[in-house]
């Protein structure tokens, strides 16, 4: 089960990283290429998901990428039509920075009829949006406001009362493409307060703001745009080169 490998890493010090494909960006004739620079460069799962993804295109990602990789593959669904029942897990989010109804429950309950017909492992996630310097689509999407990033208070409590109502995972996510990733201040105060592995991303472009997020206390660290832009980004951070 993937939530049981991410709690065993978490408790063994040993940091994961996951690399999301938006399958609204990622074109199949391509996929090939990705996933032989993913080889060798220590990526632990992929995530599938995107804030404006149609229907049926997560699907057809997910059957692409089992074509060239047997790494898990975990969908992190920007809304309830992006559940493919080929994936093996789903990170089942309720975005619980903000305060708009459709995030926190009316999506899960849509989910809910093709979720009790799937085999998908279902792990809870708290998914907390913290102000990474730009509007993001994680914002417009959910028309909800991200936490000031400096206001670790809020955070950590937010990650604490997402833990105390059952969630199995907490994601610190400063929006794709963000400026500034999660402060590493913010990740040592909530990886602090919980007892629950803790998932960084969003605006992470070079091995040091990945280093910086694993010291930090991030059990797993989400990286896209950054692969995206160059698909040699993994590999050189595996080789050491200068990246950014
Ligand atoms: C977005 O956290 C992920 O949801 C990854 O962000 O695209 O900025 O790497 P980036």
């Amino acid at each position: 089960m993937i939530y049981d490998q991410i709690v065993t890493s978490s408790q063994q010090g040993r940091k994961l990283l996951a690399i999301l494909l938006d399958p609204d960006k990622v074109e199949d004739k391509h996929l090939e290429q990705m996933f032989n620079r993913i080889g060798n460069s220590g990526v632990d799962m992929i995530f599938v998901g995107g804030s404006s993804v149609r229907e049926k295109m997560t699907d057809n990602l997910v059957h692409e990428i089992r074509k060239y990789s047997e790494l898990p593959i975990v969908l992190f669904p920007g809304n309830y039509e992006q559940i493919s029942d080929h994936a093996d897990a789903i990170l089942f989010l309720s975005l619980i920075s903000g305060r708009n109804p459709e995030y926190l429950i009316e999506q899960q309950i849509k989910a809910v009829p093709q979720l009790q017909k799937s085999d998908l492992e279902i792990i809870p996630t708290g998914y907390i949006l913290i102000d990474g310097g730009k509007e993001t689509a994680v914002q417009r999407v959910s028309e909800t406001k991200p936490i000031s990033a400096n206001n670790v208070d809020e955070i950590s409590k937010t990650a604490c009362a997402g833990m105390y109502m059952g969630k199995k995972l907490i994601y610190l996510e400063a929006g794709s493409g963000a400026v500034t990733p999660v402060l590493p201040e913010v990740i040592s105060a909530v990886k602090e307060a919980l007892n629950i592995p803790l998932i960084v991303g969003g605006g992470i472009r070079s091995k040091s703001a990945l280093l910086k997020a694993y010291e930090s206390g991030a059990d797993l660290v989400v990286i896209g745009t950054a692969f995206e832009e160059n698909i040699e980004f993994l590999e050189k951070i595996v080789k050491n080169e200068h990246i950014c």
